[in-house]
This record gives C-alpha cells, sequence and structure tokens, in this order.
C-alpha cells in the first residue's frame, strides 16, 4: 500500500470513529440520564447494607483480638515478666556459685567469708527480705562479672540500707523482685531445716509480714536439695500457695 492510498483512508476512518463515539455518547445519554438517579441510589444503598456488615465483621474481630490480647497481657503479662526475672536471677546464682565454688549465703554478712574476700557488710538493720537481699549483693561483688535489672525487677519493701556499700549494688539493700512488686524469696540449701518450722519474715508487695518456706512436693521431698529456690510468691503475694511462680515444675 502506498502513503498516497493511507492519507486518502485516513479522514474515513477517523470519521467512522468519531460518528460512533457521537453515537455510544448520545446513547449513553438516553439511556443512563433517566436511570442514573436510581440505579446509584440502589447501588448505594446495597453497599451501605454489605459495607455495614463487613465494617461491623472487620470491628468485632479487631475488637475481640484487642480483648484477648489484653486479657492475656494482664493475666500473663506479670506471670511471664516473672519467669523472665526467676530465670535470670537463677542463671546468675549458678554462674555465682561456678565462680566462688560456693552459693550466695542468704545472710549478707556472711557473702565476704564465702567469698575470700576482706569486705564485710554490716549486719543490716532488719531481718525482711534478707535471702534475696544477700543475693542482690553477691551478684555485684568485686570479682563477679557486671549484672543488669530493670528497674521493674527491683524494690525494696522495707526500705533498708547498709551504712556503708560493700559492692556495686549501692548502699540500699535492694531485692529482686516479682512484677507484683514482692520480694523473690530465696534459699541457700543450708536453710532449709532452719526454715522448715518458722520461714524468715518477707515484706510482701502490701506491707503484710509473710513468712515463706522452702517447698516440698506431694511426697514431701524438698525441692533441689543440695542446690537452692527462688521463686515469687505470685499475684496474691502469700508464699507457698498454688499462684506461686518457682523455676522447678510442680505438677
Ligand atoms: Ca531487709
Ligand atoms: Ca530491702
Ligand atoms: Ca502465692
Amino acid at each position: 500500500m502506498s502513503n498516497h492510498n493511507m492519507t486518502r483512508v485516513a479522514p474515513a476512518g477517523t470519521r467512522t470513529v468519531a460518528a460512533s463515539t457521537r453515537d455510544v455518547a448520545a446513547s449513553a445519554r438516553n439511556v443512563a440520564a433517566p436511570t442514573r438517579g436510581e440505579r446509584s441510589t440502589a447501588r448505594q444503598r446495597g453497599f451501605s447494607f454489605i459495607e455495614i456488615l463487613i465494617v461491623m465483621g472487620i470491628i468485632s474481630v479487631l475488637v475481640g483480638g484487642v480483648i484477648v490480647a489484653i486479657n492475656m497481657w494482664v493475666q500473663k503479662g506479670p506471670e511471664f515478666a516473672t519467669k523472665n526475672t526467676i530465670t535470670k536471677t537463677k542463671a546468675l546464682i549458678e554462674d555465682w556459685e561456678r565462680n566462688f565454688e560456693m552459693l550466695p549465703p542468704s545472710d549478707v554478712t556472711k557473702i565476704g567469708m564465702v567469698t575470700g574476700s576482706d569486705i564485710k557488710a554490716q549486719k543490716p538493720d532488719n531481718t525482711y527480705n534478707e535471702g534475696i537481699e544477700a543475693v542482690y549483693q553477691a551478684l555485684f561483688w568485686p570479682g563477679f562479672k557486671s549484672t543488669d535489672f530493670g528497674g521493674d525487677e527491683l524494690g525494696n519493701t522495707d526500705e533498708d540500707e547498709l551504712k556503708k556499700a560493700v559492692s556495686k549494688a549501692g548502699v540500699k539493700l535492694m531485692e529482686i523482685r516479682d512484677a507484683w512488686g514482692s520480694p523473690l524469696v530465696y534459699f541457700h540449701r543450708d536453710d532449709y531445716g532452719k526454715y522448715q518450722e518458722d520461714g524468715p519474715v518477707y515484706l510482701n508487695f502490701r506491707g503484710d509480714d509473710v513468712r515463706p518456706k522452702p517447698w516440698r512436693n506431694e511426697a514431701n521431698e524438698l525441692y533441689n536439695p543440695s542446690s537452692f529456690q527462688i521463686f515469687s510468691m505470685g499475684p496474691d503475694g502469700e508464699p507457698n500457695t498454688e499462684d506461686d511462680i518457682t523455676p522447678w515444675s510442680r505438677d
């Protein structure tokens, strides 16, 4: 085909296209104009209803998910945090034992003797929370790797302090605590016997005196007889009850 032929054909095609576009536009006006309002109203109604259903469905799924998440956080959050703190502290105590070939004593005045250092802590002003206070001091003792605890993991329910710091733990006799604010309980194996009848005095998050005892199983056998026990008094702040959190299974 020559160029001449193409230029002659083109206007005819353009006219045809233009004509058919006019036809379509005209028929669109004829057909669409009277019914557009009705159709869009009907469509709006239909979509609104379906949209409401979909949105309600999405909202109920989201709300349900959020409620489940909040419930899990409220119920499991503190428990989870407490388990983590116990697991971490237990591992540090085990490292401490490997390092000094002794477990941390439950008496802060004995740490110097156990570690073979000349440092001797004075006798604390009170006997509250002494096991876990001694652990905290021991974990910062010279010769042991540095230890980190988050602010939420520490408390001082009995607000006591040493007159002079003996370690990087500082003067305050801090306790490693659970997520409800009670000190964790620590028993060196040597404590099991003496605390079987009368446990040491701990001050829980409510400010109540409680007397935790070494945990025993249903057969009345001590857990961890040759090492130590560390546990949380749980949400009720009462030791040796069902809600206590122990790093060993009590099933
Ligand atoms: Ca104390
Ligand atoms: Ca204290
Ligand atoms: Ca409890």
